[in-house]
């Protein structure tokens, strides 16, 4: 069916997702979970559209975390925090995982208008912990 081999290995990458394709954005950001309670963004600016994550714990931290994804104009440390948790009620929220066991991750794929976000951890505490990273989509 293809005949070049060269040929045959790009189409293969493309629907492996591995190229994009141009007209067709796609972002992906690698967040970390760390031990030191922090989040590790490989990346803290993409554009709008369609954004994946891809929300590791890293082995050591010892304990399950999950993911929030929120769209505020507050710095990533200024959310308000009600017994020991960000009242996600009061925000505009656009995705979450749920229960990433140490060393292991998981991913998901949002829509994002462009604007300031921040993505935390909203297990009791961990959020004062410094469980937080801001997030820039710019147009
Ligand atoms: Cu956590």
């Amino acid at each position: 069916m293809i005949s070049n081999p060269r040929t045959a290995v790009v189409v293969g990458a493309i629907a492996l997702g591995l190229v994009s394709i141009p007209g067709y954005p796609k972002e992906m950001i690698k967040a970390t979970l760390l031990k030191n309670s922090t989040i590790q963004l490989d990346t803290d600016r993409v554009k709008a559209g369609s954004v994946t994550f891809d929300v590791s714990n890293a082995a050591d931290t010892g304990m399950t975390h999950e993911f929030v994804v929120v769209k505020t104009d507050l710095a990533a440390d200024k959310l308000p925090v009600e017994n020991g948790k960000v009242p996600e009620n009061q925000f505009k929220k656009i995705g979450e995982v749920e229960d990433i066991a140490p060393g292991t991750s998981k991913h998901m794929t949002l829509k994002l208008a462009p604007g300031h976000y921040v993505l935390f951890c909203n297990r009791p505490g961990h959020y004062s912990m410094g469980l937080h990273a801001s997030l820039l989509v710019t147009p």
